[in-house]
């Protein structure tokens, strides 16, 4: 065996909606690249995160909850959590201490398939009632369920068990050459991170099937030296969302945009020029070609 051996691979991050999958995802790579709301759906997208040392790479990749399609944008979602089980190394299945393990058996027959290593997260143990009994039934129940997974009981909000399930993805991650360049956080561009932004504030001061049926595109990104100046287009999918997310005298949208321009400036660490515009395109989270053209499908 070479003294300098590399180790790189792919831990997918997968689960039911809600969990703590992206907030975990976050954690494991000390950034905020997925965002997190209250609001189950939040992920839409397969968003990689990357940790890099010089001995290995570990690429991790968040994922949309596990759920059942309604319209064509939850179709593309799913297929992004499914794509996470075809080319995963290592498989992180991420529950949490209140959930129904037989929630989702479809999904869960597949990855007690799978032949590679499985770490079943019992997440938000500062949440449970019942103390350690309670823990051990509900880790008595996912054995049942899942005999091949190694079990691991984490709190993900705290960083509770965050640093041993790194050293345990450490120790069964394979030797390989680096996938991408040591110095890339993510797979994703500048721009992905505005929109996502801009969404999660959506998520956060809209209710109902208001975040639903947004989708956010960014229009303008330009940098330079001092400042970055964003345009970006919030579509619904009917006139009457639009009515509500500019609110009355704009002040919804207003707050909207001072809150996302607070998080980009922290996230891009330097001012920034954002204005935001809101649209119609109909029905657009039903339609392939507007899914296409957001991005949506997986190549
Ligand atoms: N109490 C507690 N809450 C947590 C923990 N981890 C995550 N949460 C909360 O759970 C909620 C959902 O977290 P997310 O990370 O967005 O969950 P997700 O699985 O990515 O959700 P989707 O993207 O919608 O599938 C948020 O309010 C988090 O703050 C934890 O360890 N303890
Ligand atoms: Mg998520």
């Amino acid at each position: 065996m070479a003294v300098n051996s590399h180790k790189a691979g792919f831990v997918n991050i997968v689960g039911n909606p809600n969990v703590g999958k992206s907030t975990l995802m976050n954690q494991l790579v000390g950034e905020r690249i997925s965002i997190a709301t209250f609001k189950a759906q939040t992920t839409r997208h397969r968003i990689m995160g990357i940790v890099n040392t010089p001995e290995m790479q570990i690429v991790f990749s968040d994922t949309p909850g596990v759920l059942k399609p309604n319209y064509k944008l939850q179709e593309s979602m799913l297929a992004f959590s499914e794509s996470a089980l075809q080319d995963a190394d290592i498989l992180l299945y991420v529950t949490d201490v209140v959930e129904n393990p037989e929630k989702n058996m479809d999904f869960l027959e597949k990855v007690q398939k799978m032949d590679i290593p499985v770490l079943l997260l019992v997440n938000k143990i500062d949440e449970l009632a019942g103390g350690e009994a309670r823990l051990g039934e509900i880790v008595e129940h996912w054995h049942r369920l899942l005999p091949n997974a190694e079990i691991l009981p984490i709190s993900a909000k705290n960083k509770f068990g965050v640093d041993m399930l790194l050293r345990r993805i450490q120790e069964l991650l394979p030797e390989s050459p680096a996938f991408f360049e040591k110095d890339q956080l993510t797979d994703k561009p500048a721009r992905f991170f505005v929109s996502e932004i801009i969404r999660e504030k959506i998520l956060l001061y809209y209710d109902k099937e208001i975040p639903y049926s947004v989708e956010v595109s960014v229009e303008r990104f330009k940098e330079d030296e001092k400042h970055i100046h964003i345009n970006a287009v919030i579509y619904v999918e009917r006139d009457s969302q639009k009515g509500i997310i500019i609110g009355h005298q704009g002040v919804a949208l207003k707050k909207v945009s001072t809150e996302a321009r607070k998080s980009l400036e922290k996230f891009f660490d330097k001012p920034i020029f954002l204005e935001i515009f809101v649209k119609v395109d109909k029905d657009w989270r039903s339609s392939e070609r507007e899914l296409n053209h957001f991005g949506y499908n997986p190549e």
